[in-house]
């Protein structure tokens, strides 16, 4: 049995719930439960507030947690990072009051800097030698300019729509973070066997919602060209179609080449172009 804690409630707790569902392992979240187990793998799930996992996976009271990237290096706990899981994206920035001036992190000597992360400001200030006094606060830090308590922040930025409605501009990026699997260092070969099933999954989901599958109808003259744009995982699959002189050509196409793809494939002459998602995908 593996002891696997995520997020109780907030930003990670869908996406973490849904890479589970994904990866065919059926939990149940009823009611305000601490912890639930899987009907069908050999795990258990704590549900815990985001700030206290590093801590729990560091004692072994969890063997693995799901967590940003920003709380693993604000907590600086011994863990291992096992896999990013390309979501809960942000980063941790400074921000200033907008229309102050700031030409480099040196404007932020002798500042009072609010933040949630005095560890990773702490850190980024002594490594560019600037002296700044860091408060820390536990939440709402975009308004302590504004009130008075600071000139400057250190927060979690994603879309910046915070920043921009509470005066503020972001000057310095401290870290790019997304949610990551981390596991207890000492886990035994039981253990160690169970999380590498788990990753055998997660690794064809990852790659599954980084693919698309596409069909589309080619003419049998321009079938060397379309299906020279093609990856596929061996080459693609052709199929003649009823109508004498057209095939029906099936592949897979990776998420970033996408759309670059489908331009030049209809401009190569496809037709009927189907892209359907792919939920798993083994290599
Ligand atoms: O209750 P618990 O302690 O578990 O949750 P929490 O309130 O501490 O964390 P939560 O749920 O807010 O965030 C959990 C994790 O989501 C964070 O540790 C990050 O790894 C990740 N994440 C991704 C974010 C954001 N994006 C994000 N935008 N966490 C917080 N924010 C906040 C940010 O602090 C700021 O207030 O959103 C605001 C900025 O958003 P934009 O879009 O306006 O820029
Ligand atoms: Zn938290």
């Amino acid at each position: 049995m593996l002891k696997l804690a995520i997020q109780k409630s907030g930003r990670l707790h869908e996406d973490s719930m849904n890479l589970l569902r994904e990866c065919g392992i059926a939990i149940s979240n009823g009611g305000n439960k601490l912890k639930t187990e899987a009907s069908n793998f050999p795990l258990q799930v704590f549900f815990l507030r985001d700030d206290d996992i590093p801590q729990y996976v560091e004692d072994g009271v969890a063997d693995m947690g799901i967590v940003g990237e920003n709380v693993v290096y604000e907590k600086d706990r011994s863990v291992k990072i096992v896999e990013q899981l390309g979501f809960g994206s942000c980063r941790l920035s400074i921000a200033v009051v907008r229309g102050e001036q700031y030409n480099d992190i040196q404007s932020l000597e002798g500042k009072r800097i609010a933040t949630s992360y005095p560890f990773l400001t702490r850190q980024h200030l002594e490594k560019n030698k600037v002296n700044a006094d860091i408060h820390e606060i536990s939440g709402s830090v975009e308004i302590a300019p504004g009130i008075g308590l600071s000139d400057a922040i250190c927060d979690l930025v994603s879309s910046g729509s915070t920043l921009l409605t509470n005066g503020l501009k972001e000057v310095e990026t401290i870290l790019y973070s997304q949610a990551v699997l981390i596991r207890n260092k000492a886990l035994d070969a039981a253990q160690q066997e169970i999380l590498d099933k788990l990753l055998f999954r997660i690794h064809a989901v990852k790659k599954a919602n980084n693919n698309k599958y596409i069909l589309l109808n080619a003419p049998n003259d321009k079938l060397q060209e379309i299906i020279g744009l093609l990856p596929g995982m061996k080459s693609p699959t052709v199929l003649p179609l009823a109508e004498e002189g057209w095939s029906s050509v099936h592949s897979v196409l990776s998420e970033d080449e996408f759309w670059d793809k489908i331009e030049r494939l209809k401009a190569a002459g496809a037709q009927g172009i189907l892209v359907v998602p792919i939920e798993k995908m083994v290599m």
